[in-house]
């Protein structure tokens, strides 16, 4: 695990002002853990609300469009993210890539985007059932990698890299420790021939995918795990902060 594991929630489209109470509830309890770098990524309309609500923990968003501004009815930029209190964005996420048909030429540009704004971007990659079962989750997941990772001036700050298997995402399914393992470790391979090994080393590389508080301690243990993305298992306090001690 990296030396500050990095634990953040993805609400995906779930939560409006009567869940700010969760927020400030997993913000009070994270300061307890200052080893633990915890963050939230709550929809849109919420992003500035956590903020206010929230000191210790970060927040971010879970998109933004390529563009920077112009007639996009219904979009949201990077910078009115960061203008609306977000400091990073999840980009790539498996959700978005079916359901909005984003191709990594398009994630590319979301991160240039989301970079020239002054947002950190967690980049997510996952194979399908198909994929693996065909032998090819690697040759894929390091491929969608390739294509979307762009010149970093300072990679080691601006990146985070999450790995959800498509077919673990919300399905209590997770990838045997020595699958998570293997994938983990060639994404490592891949940021240092991009990044140089330094860098590479610190990048944090993250685990999502039906993380619960009884999987937790064991995923992050892994070698090469980092963190984790949770979805599910966030939206409530005491779900994730289960998470989060796990990280301790
Ligand atoms: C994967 C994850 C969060 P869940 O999408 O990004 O969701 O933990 O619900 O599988």
């Amino acid at each position: 695990m990296a030396e500050r594991p990095y634990i953040v929630g993805n609400w995906k489209m779930n939560g409006t002002r009567a869940m700010l109470s969760e927020a400030r509830a997993i913000d009070r309890a994270s300061q307890r853990y200052m080893k633990v770098e915890v963050a939230l990524a709550p929809p849109f309309t919420l992003i500035h609300a956590v903020g206010r609500e929230v000191e210790q923990i970060g927040v971010g968003a879970q998109d933004c469009h390529a563009e920077p501004d112009g007639a996009h009815t219904g979009d949201i930029s990077a910078t009115m993210a960061l203008d609306a209190g977000a400091k990073f964005v999840i980009l790539g996420h498996s959700e978005r890539r079916e359901n909005h048909d984003e191709s990594d030429a398009l994630i590319a540009k979301k991160m240039a985007a989301a970079f020239d704004a002054g947002l950190r971007v967690i980049l997510c990659c996952g194979e399908s059932a198909e994929t693996r079962e065909a032998g090819r989750a690697e040759e894929f997941v390091l491929g969608q990698l390739r294509a979307s990772l762009p010149e970093l001036t300072d990679p080691q700050q601006q990146l985070t890299v999450a790995y959800e298997p498509i077919w673990a995402i919300g399905t209590g399914k997770v990838p045997t420790a020595g699958d998570i393992t293997a994938m983990h470790g060639a994404i490592r391979g891949v940021l240092k021939e991009r990044y140089g090994a330094d860098n590479a080393e610190a990048i944090r590389i993250l685990y999502g995918g039906s993380v619960k508080a009884d999987n937790a301690r064991e995923i992050l243990d892994l070698p090469d795990v980092d963190g984790a993305l949770v979805g599910g298992a966030s939206l409530t306090a005491e779900n994730f902060l289960g998470i989060v001690l796990a990280a301790v």
